[in-house]
């Protein structure tokens, strides 16, 4: 009976911590964070979205979920914007021991790996589906390129924000990627860093570089795989880091996306956006016959659509399709009603057909 159960309640998507699915905080389009280290943009937040140590799982030397916040205390915000195809992240840590003099990859690090189009499976080359394929083959043809690993420095003076591990180096600059830090500590000494970021997750990031690839379509609701690791150096004459505290709870998350958590993103909170505002958009189905499909994409619960067409003619239809008898520039409006009251969304001349 309980496996019956387990099987019923499993989750159709094969991502790490089935029935776990975290947060990503939609932002206005006018209130778009600043990449510049300082965390006053990311006040409107709800803490509900904020991710902690709780959530985190140290899986290589064995401490399991026994975190101690005097040794690292980490809480990571994810945000997105309807429209960009960005993902927000706002770090912000304390270490007891901040570990970044030396200039290789023994550093503080924050691993993020992204799956935005939940491809799955493996990512990096030494996991490459066919056994014993070239590995300098393997590396350029498949390593991060339809899901991305990024090792973020914290802190990285003198030297690039992150590495990728991948053929991609390129999607860590603008316009694809940006950062900004603020801390005061310097290496060996305890303190707090804030990191503010973003990425573009992409389906397809090729070696070759962004007039190949395929950035992942962000859109409202839908799901992405997702998860990081935090790797805590202690101690800059150690050989290796102390904790690798990860949201999947398996280690392997840093190399297969089939191994990552799920993560939503999510709509404008209530708070945020009006109880009914109109929106829709159009394509021309049919130039010849000047044949016009209309989509309602009003926010919040509309039960009476209006549309007049700008050629005298109207619809009360939720998603009209409209022939146009003549060619021209058109002026449409959508008008809506529902509990909540009446809005009106107007396109000036976006409408065109010959
Ligand atoms: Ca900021
Ligand atoms: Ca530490
Ligand atoms: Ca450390």
């Amino acid at each position: 009976m309980t496996s019956l159960l387990l099987l019923l309640l499993a989750p159709v998507l094969a991502l790490e911590r089935p029935g776990v699915e975290y947060k990503i905080f939609q932002f206005p389009a006018d209130k778009i964070p600043q990449i510049d280290g300082k965390t006053a943009d990311w006040a409107m937040v709800p803490a509900s979205y904020a991710i902690g140590m709780d959530q985190l799982k140290e899986t290589v030397h064995g401490r399991g979920f026994r975190y101690d916040k005097k040794d690292l205390d980490v809480t990571v915000k994810v945000g997105w914007v309807k429209g960009l195809n960005r993902l927000y992240f706002l770090y912000e840590a304390y270490d007891d021991y901040w570990d970044f003099r030396r200039a290789d990859r023994h550093n503080d690090i924050f691993e993020l790996v992204v799956d935005g189009d939940l491809s799955g499976g493996p990512l990096i080359s030494s996991l490459h589906p066919h056994a014993g394929m070239d590995k300098g083959e393997a590396f350029f043809s498949f390593h991060g390129v339809h899901a991305q690993n990024y090792h973020i420095f914290t802190p990285a003076p003198d030297r690039d924000w992150a590495f990728v591990w991948g053929c991609q180096p390129w999607i860590k600059n603008l316009p694809w990627a940006n950062a900004a830090y603020d801390y005061n500590f310097q290496h060996g000494r305890s303190g707090k860093l804030t990191l503010e970021f973003w990425i573009t997750p992409f389906d397809y990031a090729p070696y070759e570089g962004p007039e190949r690839a395929v950035v992942s379509k962000l859109e409202e609701s839908k799901v992405i795989g997702m998860s990081w690791s935090v790797l805590d150096y202690d101690d800059v004459d150690a050989k290796d880091n102390e904790g690798f505290w990860n949201l999947s709870h398996k280690t392997s998350m840093f190399g297969n996306a089939s191994d990552l958590v799920a993560f939503r993103l999510m709509p404008l909170e209530a708070g945020l956006r009006k109880p009914l505002q109109a929106g829709w958009s159009f394509r021309v189905l049919d130039m010849n016959r000047r044949l016009v499909a209309f989509q309602d994409q009003t926010s919040g619960q509309a039960t009476r659509w209006r549309w007049t067409f700008g050629d005298g003619e109207e619809s009360t239809e939720q998603h009209p399709l409209h022939a146009y008898k003549a060619a021209g520039e058109y002026v449409v409006t959508l008008e809506v009603e529902g509990p909540a009251g009446r809005s009106r969304w107007t396109k000036v001349r976006d409408v065109v057909v010959r």
